[in-house]
């Protein structure tokens, strides 16, 4: 049955997508319930969209006094640049590089799954901090139930292997079916998810690429991957190890040889997850003062003034008047563009309201 998705629902589920701020999810999640034809056809979706905002709204809610949720937290609310997800095989060394990488107290453990809860802490990158999350392991014959919600928050996975492990390729394989039954897909490169909206954008009538006869699942979440092969300090010749398995494994992942024992190769990290996430600084300037580079908005590729200013003051964004540019996307200093000019990284941005 064709869903007949309306413009409107379209918008929401987009909304949704590109959210970050669990409360703005929530909202985007009851917008799309509210505008979602209501019919047989939207029957599933209808309910995982229920499902969604039932779980976020006790997420907001915090644990409650008495009740039977308590303990640990098992989604991590996103901060810094991106929320980088651990995931892995038992015993690969996540939990060390996470000691490692944040100078986080991660249980570190010669035996396998000593970690049972998601852990955030924070990686420094020149002037911008990714958020990285430690967690349980991920095996043919188990993941955590609520591993898919946890990873709903994230940007991006860092795929950890034990290079030392000759069933690595297997294991690596077992993961990515495993998440994908979450409704997680690993990707080598970047979602374009701007593609979607100017898909969604084409006028009523006209012909789009959307299939309506096709629900697209709003929950299931694409996720660019680095490939960290660990435990690097076990071979003298570790790249030539690394290659070694890449040749086994066809995936298309970037891929690192480090050690979380000896830290060889951890300082190519940042860099890497920076250059995944396409990740775009901007930093914002007063009239008549220098800018702040103190602390630089960040944003995905395609990235515009707008999104600046959503950052800047949420409230305001759609009251924008226009703004001033300097640096790489500038054509001279101090040009003035609209809210959709692009941005780019480590641009000067001067909001006018
Ligand atoms: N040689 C070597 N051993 C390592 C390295 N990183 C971790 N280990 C060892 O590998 C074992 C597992 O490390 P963890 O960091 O607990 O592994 P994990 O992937 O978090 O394991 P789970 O929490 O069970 O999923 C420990 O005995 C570590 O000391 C490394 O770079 N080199
Ligand atoms: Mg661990």
């Amino acid at each position: 049955m064709p869903a007949n998705l309306s413009p409107e629902y379209k918008n929401a589920q987009e909304a949704f997508r590109r959210a970050r701020d669990p409360q703005e999810k929530l909202e985007c999640l009851r917008e799309m319930l509210r505008t979602i034809p209501k019919h047989k056809g939207t029957e599933h979706l209808q309910a995982d969209i229920k499902t969604r905002i039932k779980e976020l709204t006790e997420e907001l809610g915090g644990p409650r006094k008495g009740a039977a949720r308590g303990g640990p937290e098992l989604t991590i609310r996103p901060d810094g640049a991106a929320q980088v997800a651990l995931i892995g095989p038992p015993n690969a060394g996540k939990s060390n590089l996470h000691v490692r990488l944040t100078g986080s107290h991660a249980v570190v453990g010669p035996y396998p799954f000593a970690t049972k809860f998601p852990l955030p802490g924070m990686l420094p990158h020149e002037d911008v901090q990714f958020q990285l999350v430690d967690l349980p392991p991920v095996t043919e014959d188990y993941i955590e139930p609520w591993m898919g919600g946890t990873l709903q928050n994230a940007d991006a996975v860092m795929l950890v292997l034990d290079l030392t492990d000759p069933a690595c390729v297997e294991q690596l394989d077992a993961v990515e079916r495993r998440l994908q039954e979450k409704r997680v897909d690993l990707l080598a490169r970047l979602p374009g998810r701007r593609d979607t909206v100017v898909a969604m954008a084409a006028p009523a009538g006209g012909s789009t690429d959307q299939d309506d006869d096709v629900i697209e699942d709003p929950f299931r979440v694409r996720l660019p991957a680095l490939l960290v092969a660990n435990k690097a300090d076990q071979y003298e010749d570790p790249e030539a190890e690394l290659e070694a398995y890449r040749e086994l494994a066809p995936d298309p992942f970037v891929s690192l040889a480090v050690s979380a024992e000896t830290g060889r190769g951890l300082d190519r990290i940042g860099p890497a997850l920076f250059e995944l996430l396409g990740v775009v600084r901007a930093y914002s300037k007063m009239p008549g003062h220098p800018p702040d580079r103190s602390k630089p908005f960040t944003l995905e590729t395609g990235g515009t003034v707008r999104d600046v200013a959503q950052q800047v003051h949420r409230g305001l964004a759609s009251e924008l008047k226009f703004a001033r540019v300097w640096g790489p996307s500038a054509e001279f200093d101090g040009q003035q563009v609209s809210g959709d000019h692009v941005v780019k990284d480590t641009d000067v941005v001067e909001l006018h309201w």
